[in-house]
């Protein structure tokens, strides 16, 4: 892992040789709004899956702000209680800023983790910006946590978090405002269901319904909200239970084939973007430099120079 980390000069053949030995493993996604418990409650949920035997791997995806700096500190703290469990291993990350960041180094981290047999994997990230789509490509179920008193967030965030969450879990439930937020994120699902019917059916305008069923709804899944007091250890079996219900979803051998073709080719695209960049980077160092001053001195213009080096790119000068 930390040969990945560093990419050092081996890390792709490394995971090259390790893929075939993955496929295994359950990923489970945890976003949502800063410190509304998710650290606290990926512990719960390594807990209860020790519980049941299996073996937890946990990427914690730490932003580099400066704000949330105390947070590896903080979730190791909150993790401890793990450190002598052999079938527990916790794992770090910061890759904030990078292109295809989380998704590139997750990833591959998750491969190692799968590789070595562990039953789950679950990588905790921050729900802000882009981190929280990408987790949700590499996820299995993606669970979004939220904490009451966060109205005006939901209304922020619904966008982009309604079409990643598997589930939701409404944490801190101990409290003033849980049963509000579930009632406002439960409305969002419904509309949002309502509206992919909607969609789906030339008369599906008519009937509203607001009881709209959770979890497999057809060939739907609708995302389950819970609640849950992390710090008390309440409501996870529950929590599990929603996931593990997705999973079952998921794995149905009529969607299976058609989730897995969607994660392997979001990662395939975040590989090979990420080594395109570097490649040519790398191979236009110097014409980058000297594009940079023909602009600057104004004898060319951005659009003209990035063509050129695309061509150069495309077409070695060196090659015959
Ligand atoms: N009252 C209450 N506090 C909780 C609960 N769960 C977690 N906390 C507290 O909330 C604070 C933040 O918890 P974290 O688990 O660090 O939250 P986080 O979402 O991982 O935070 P970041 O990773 O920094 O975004 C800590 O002080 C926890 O002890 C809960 O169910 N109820
Ligand atoms: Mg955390």
């Amino acid at each position: 892992m930390r040969l990945v980390d560093d990419r050092h000069p081996q890390f792709v053949s490394l995971l090259k040789e390790l893929y075939p030995h993955t496929g295994r493993a359950y990923i489970l996604g945890v976003t949502g709004t800063p410190g509304a418990g998710k650290s606290t409650l990926v512990d719960q949920l390594v807990r209860a899956y020790r519980g049941r035997d299996a073996r937890v791997g946990v990427i914690a995806v730490d932003p580099t702000s400066p704000f949330t700096g105390g947070a590896i500190l903080g979730d190791r703290i909150r993790m401890q209680r793990h450190f002598l469990d052999e079938g527990v291993f916790i794992r770090s990350l910061a890759t904030r800023g990078q292109l295809g960041g989380l998704s590139r180094s997750a990833g591959d981290l998750v491969h190692v983790f799968d590789a070595a047999g562990f039953d789950v994997i679950i990588v905790e990230t921050v729900g802000v910006g882009q981190d929280e789509l990408e987790v949700a490509r590499l996820a299995h179920t993606t669970m979004v946590v939220m904490a009451p008193g966060l109205g005006d967030d939901i209304q922020a965030i619904k966008a982009g978090i309604l079409e990643v969450a598997d589930v939701f879990a409404v944490n801190k439930a101990d409290r003033e405002g849980a049963d509000a937020t579930v009632r406002d994120l439960e409305q969002m699902i419904s509309q949002g269901a309502q509206m992919a019917r909607a969609a789906k059916s030339p008369h599906g305008h008519g009937a509203a319904r607001v009881d709209t069923p959770r979890g497999a709804s057809g060939d739907r899944w609708v995302p389950p909200v819970h609640k849950t007091i992390a710090s008390r250890g309440e409501g996870i079996d529950e929590l599990i239970g929603a996931c593990e219900g997705h999973r079952s979803f998921i794995e149905e051998p009529s969607r299976h084939e058609a989730r897995r073709q969607l994660r392997v080719g979001a990662e395939l695209r975040a590989i090979f973007e990420n080594t395109l960049v570097e490649v040519a980077r790398e191979r236009l160092r110097s014409a980058l430099v000297e594009g940079t001053s023909a602009i600057a001195r104004g004898h060319d213009d951005p659009y003209t120079v990035s063509e050129r080096l695309l061509t150069s790119l495309v077409v070695p000068e060196e090659s015959p």
